[in-house]
């Protein structure tokens, strides 16, 4: 564990203050766990059976094995698959949430919800095969639910939609011939567990590829939850704002988003327009709402809301003193908000029936009376605004120009103002050219084995030099909000020449008020289904299958169950991917060289573990320049 805490001046200066009020925040959590169990840490310790735990103890007679006989390889795969069943199973679920609200939209059940992009619901459903010609806009949208909704139940042999719809032939014939096409999820992620209960499959390949079918639902669910909202909310066009604590503001009645389900969020965005008059009543200059992980992230892209921090330090914006509520729904909420939150005058409001936390505020969310929910949790925000300390406010003045909102769709409307015909050439044109390398997604979490934010921040400058073209989502894209890497700024200073040219031909074409940003924040870890429609496209117009295309994937500081899901089903689709924390896969030689050896035979896509940020950088930039597209075109 490194000895540095963060590289984030705002963090550092909130740390000190946690310091000065004797409140023990996530990083302290984190160096009181260490040392750590070398048998967790390596992924050979078994607990799926109540004779458990079972640890691998290959010097002892007998205790190479588990008591039941379980091999290393065998406990090490299961463990690694059930990381991705949580992470399909949270996902995919967010996905049926959306799905679920769109088709009471459609049924005219909702009120507070409309079709907003009818142009984004007719290109799904004919992406999907849903009958659009001369049907009216709620039929359309009703049948594109169902089909989403469809995807969890499949129990016959059909393929899954959303996976099939979006992939490459090539790339199918793969998932295919490896039998890992799944049909349903909650089929999937069912016989999975089944698979890997104890005394069932005792075949680390089998279980693997197990895993990787679970993966592919992860993909299904995030593919259809990103759809399924800029249908529902519209999809995001650039938009410029700031990010950092300093985007929170003392004369303001402070609410962070906090979460992933954009359901409420985006209901929030809209009562606390209506609201101004309220907070301005209670002595505010206004209300003034920040993003924290995904959620944030969702209403950056689509209402431009600033972002206040990411995952690892979402309790420091509580020990600014000025958030008067922190509204969280599902997925990467730290229990301890709560226990914070008591030092002070926040209110923390869960929302959701299965995110709850003892103590806090639960304020069921209605999708029937929507934006009441959000009127009633912005009055409760109000409220506490009253009982704000003054002397107890310490907001760190540190704040960066953040330009984002680059869904798919607005980056190939910028990339049409070069070339009208195939805006996806622009980057074709320039990979072919030498004048790029190719593009990397950089996705995930913070993880405190390592320093906050530092390995996003080195590796994304390091390959910024090495003229990478750079998408980002996830708490990765607010670790470059944060430190200035989603502006201009970040362009003139860390990309290299080649990066630059394409810069200046795409900023002389784009016509935007702001000039592009080094990096583009593509949205939430659901929108990671963007960055791979943008591989996919890529693929199409290059003429090559995935694994040729020189595109790779980086979660510098993965943390989740749904960051694993998502790093296995970038490798069952091709793309190489970079983590970097250890994997608790090194356990077991034989499941360490699948995941990322032999997999490049099979996928075209595998995984390799790099913890110093420079390495890992300088080895993706390899990687790239590895690809095989220019002796396949
Ligand atoms: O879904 S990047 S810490 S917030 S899991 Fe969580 Fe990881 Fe952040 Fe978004 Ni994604
Ligand atoms: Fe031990 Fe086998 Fe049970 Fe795992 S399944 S805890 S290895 S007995």
């Amino acid at each position: 564990m490194s000895e540095k805490r963060t590289i984030d001046v705002a963090a550092t200066q909130m740390l000190d203050k946690a310091k000065e009020i004797g409140f023990l925040t996530t990083f302290d959590r984190a160096k009181a766990q260490e040392p750590r169990c070398t048998f967790g840490n390596t992924g050979i310790c078994c607990r799926i059976c109540l004779q458990g735990p079972c640890r691998i103890l290959p010097k002892k007679p007998g205790g190479n094995k588990g008591i039941c006989g379980a091999a290393d390889y065998t406990i090490v795969a299961r463990n690694t698959v059930r990381y991705i069943a949580g992470g399909s199973a949270a996902h995919s679920d967010h996905g049926r949430h959306i799905a679920e609200t769109v088709l009471h939209v459609a049924e005219g059940k909702l009120k507070d919800y409309q079709i907003t992009d009818t142009t984004k619901l007719m290109a799904v459903a004919k992406k999907i095969g849903v009958e659009t010609e001369g049907r009216d806009v709620m039929a359309v949208a009703k049948d594109v639910a169902t089909a989403a909704l469809d995807e969890f139940g499949r129990v016959t042999e059909d393929e899954i939609t959303w996976v099939k719809a979006n992939s490459n032939e090539s790339t199918l014939e793969v998932l295919r011939k490896t039998n890992i096409m799944p049909s349903g999820i909650n089929l999937s992620l069912a016989q999975l567990l089944h698979q890997t209960h104890a005394g069932n499959d005792a075949d680390p390949v089998n279980i693997i590829f197990g895993g990787l079918k679970a993966a592919l639902c992860d993909y299904d669910g995030m593919a259809l939850a990103t759809d399924l909202s800029d249908i529902l909310f519209g999809t995001g066009v650039p938009v410029v704002t700031e990010a950092n604590l300093g985007a929170i503001k003392a004369d303001k009645v402070n609410i962070a988003l906090h979460g992933h389900n954009p359901l409420l969020s985006q209901m929030v965005v809209k009562a606390a327009k209506e609201m101004q008059e309220e907070a301005k009543a209670a002595g505010a200059a206004g209300i003034n709402l920040v993003g924290i992980c995904c959620t944030g992230n969702e209403v950056l892209t689509r209402e431009g809301v600033a972002i206040a921090t990411n995952f690892a330090t979402q309790e420091l914006a509580i020990l600014t003193g000025a958030m008067d509520a922190m509204v969280v729904d599902v997925q990467c909420i730290m229990p301890s908000l709560r226990t914070l939150a008591e030092c002070y005058h926040t209110k923390i409001v869960t929302t959701m029936p299965i995110m709850k936390i003892p103590g806090s505020y639960h304020m069921a969310f209605d999708e029937h009376n929507a934006l009441n929910s959000a009127k009633e949790i912005i009055r409760l925000a109000i409220d506490a605004y009253k009982n704000r300390d003054a002397a107890k406010v310490c907001i760190p003045d540190v704040r960066n120009t953040v330009v984002a909102g680059f869904t798919l769709e607005s980056l190939l409307n910028i990339f049409k103002k070069i070339n009208a015909d195939a805006p996806i050439r622009v980057l074709a044109d320039a990979i072919e050219a030498g004048e790029i390398k190719g593009v990397a997604l950089f996705a995930g979490c913070n993880n405190l084995k390592g320093t906050h934010d530092e390995n996003h921040f080195t590796m994304a400058t390091e390959l910024a030099k090495n003229d990478v073209f750079i998408v980002a989502t996830g708490c990765a894209a607010q670790a470059f909000a944060k430190e200035g890497l989603l502006n201009g700024e970040g362009v003139k200073k860390y990309a290299g020449e080649g990066l630059k040219k394409l810069f200046a031909r795409l900023n002389a074409a784009a016509g935007l008020t702001a000039e592009l940003p080094l990096v583009f924040h593509m949205g939430s870890c659901v929108d990671n289904s963007r960055a791979q429609d943008l591989a996919n496209l890529l693929a199409k117009e290059m003429g090559l299958p995935n694994r040729d295309v020189p595109y790779v994937a980086s979660a510098p500081e993965a943390m989740s169950e749904k960051a694993v899901a998502i790093g296995s089903w970038n490798v069952a689709l091709g793309n190489p991917v970079h983590v970097g924390v250890v994997a608790p896969t090194v356990g077991s030689q034989l499941v360490n060289d699948v995941v990322t050896k032999v997999a490049e035979d099979v996928f075209g896509g595998f995984f390799f573990w790099e913890t110093d940020p420079v390495k890992a950088a300088g080895r993706l930039v390899e990687i790239l320049e590895e690809r095989n597209w220019k002796n396949a075109m």
